[in-house]
């Protein structure tokens, strides 16, 4: 398999794209490769330039869970497309993809859309601090809840992969006003509540963590974030941008029974393309402009096209929740799969999976939070990375993401997946 044109092409990215890509979790940084440049896809494969096919684990890092150019999506985005593009001005759709997340997770009752997750997350944590009239900010290590200042303190995803704990250019202002906390410790959120509770606007979590491979929550975690936060009178935000509609229809929320008071979305809300949103209880939603005084706006924000696109998207979710039991079956075979021949070839390996995100950790685990994430051997992550690569599966180029299964993997797929991983385990371990 030959990545010619891939590489000719990252080598005239970098003239005038900061290291050729225009995310660094894309980068291939830590896996020792150029990133692939895509040409198409189409169901459960990707296409790149030089005209190798992949099948893809990666599914833009989550939106894609129907698969690639899905026909209801297709559909109506080309519909929307022949009424125009963008208006600056509401849309009848924007009533129709709002009453639909409302139906769907019922916590939220009021919701704003907005261009990604940065912008959710960003806007959410505004208003929790509008709301409360306090500043502080509790996230957890290993957590990533894009690229927001004050969030980018000890995150996860791309900032793990090349090992910056927290970004330059945050005044360390804002850094001040955050604190992160160990995941999975609820001895570490009451220890933090008791010293500074009065002050704390709001607690944010990825409920399921992807962002440093998938972490689980611990049993009762949830649950006991929940009574902190009530009794302190801080808001308990779940950042249910990768998890909303993917662990379960209704999101972490649903699958744990766990009702947070606002919840940020992402990904799959826009079925592949740009769409975020963030929501929640109305009396907190009830703080936003023009209604309240936390200010937040966006230009392209309930943009037509990403609507129609986001609407076909959860509408085929919610008609047919047979989606969720189909891609969490597949992914628990894959799981299954990679570790009985991980344990055939003599490879020290934790399997984590949440529904249908899935993480192979070079570590004898448990992982179950930054520390044990952190010390999965990244080394032999990058053989196999490049080992399943020259097999045609495209992994997450890195140890600290998630897979994500696809409706569009057949069986057949996943069996020539975990035949690829059998013979890349076999090359690991003679290479370690
Ligand atoms: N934030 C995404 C994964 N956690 C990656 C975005 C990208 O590089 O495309």
């Amino acid at each position: 398999m030959n990545h010619i044109r891939s590489s000719s092409l990252f080598a005239q990215a970098q003239r005038h794209i900061p290291g050729g890509v225009n995310s660094p979790a894309r980068a291939f940084n830590a896996v020792g490769r150029d990133p692939l440049f895509i040409e198409r896809a189409d169901g459960s494969r990707l296409y790149d330039a030089d005209g190798n096919s992949y099948l893809d684990y990666v599914g833009s890092w989550g939106p894609m869970i129907l698969g690639h150019r899905h026909p209801a999506v297709l559909e109506a985005l080309n519909e929307a497309l022949r009424r125009g593009t963008s208006y600056g001005a509401p849309t009848s759709s924007e009533i129709d993809i709002a009453d639909l997340i409302c139906e769907i997770v019922p916590s939220i009752e009021s919701v704003r859309l907005v261009n990604s997750g940065t912008e959710a997350t960003m806007s959410a944590i505004r208003v929790a601090r509008g709301y409360t009239g306090r500043d502080l900010v509790v996230k957890f290590i290993g957590n990533y809840h894009g690229h927001v200042d004050s969030l980018l303190v000890k995150a996860g995803s791309g900032l793990a992969t090349l090992g910056i704990s927290d970004s330059a250019g945050v005044p360390a202002a804002f850094a001040a006003t955050t604190i992160a906390l160990p995941f999975n410790s609820l001895a570490a959120v009451e220890e933090c509540f008791e010293a500074r509770g009065d002050k704390i606007a709001c607690v944010i979590l990825e409920p399921v963590v992807g962002n440093m491979g998938c972490v689980p929550p611990g049993e009762g975690y949830l649950e006991g974030l929940r009574k902190i936060t009530q009794k302190h009178g801080a808001v308990l935000i779940f950042d249910e941008v990768m998890t909303g509609f993917r662990v379960a229809l209704g999101g972490a929320q649903q699958r744990y029974g766990v009702t947070p008071d606002m919840t940020t979305l992402g990904k799959i809300i826009g079925g592949g393309l740009p769409v975020g949103a963030y929501g929640g209880r109305k009396d907190i939603m009830a703080k936003v402009s023009p209604v309240g005084p936390v200010y937040q706006a966006g230009t392209l924000s309930g943009n037509p096209l990403a609507v129609a696109a986001g609407l076909a998207t959860l509408k085929l979710l919610k008609g047919e929740p047979q989606v969720y039991e189909n891609i969490e079956r597949k992914a628990k075979m894959l799981a299954q799969g990679v570790a009985a021949a991980a344990a055939a070839a003599g490879v020290t390996m934790t399997v984590n999976r949440v529904a249908s995100m899935v993480t192979f950790f070079f570590n004898p685990g448990p992982v179950t939070d930054w520390d044990s994430a952190s010390a999965s051997r990244t080394d032999v992550f990058g053989t196999f990375f490049r080992a399943m690569l020259d097999r045609g599966i495209y992994l997450p180029c890195s140890q600290y993401e998630a897979i994500f299964v696809s409706a569009s993997l057949s069986e057949e797929d996943i069996e020539a997946t975990i035949r690829a991983a059998a013979e890349s385990l076999k090359e690991v371990a003679s290479k370690s």
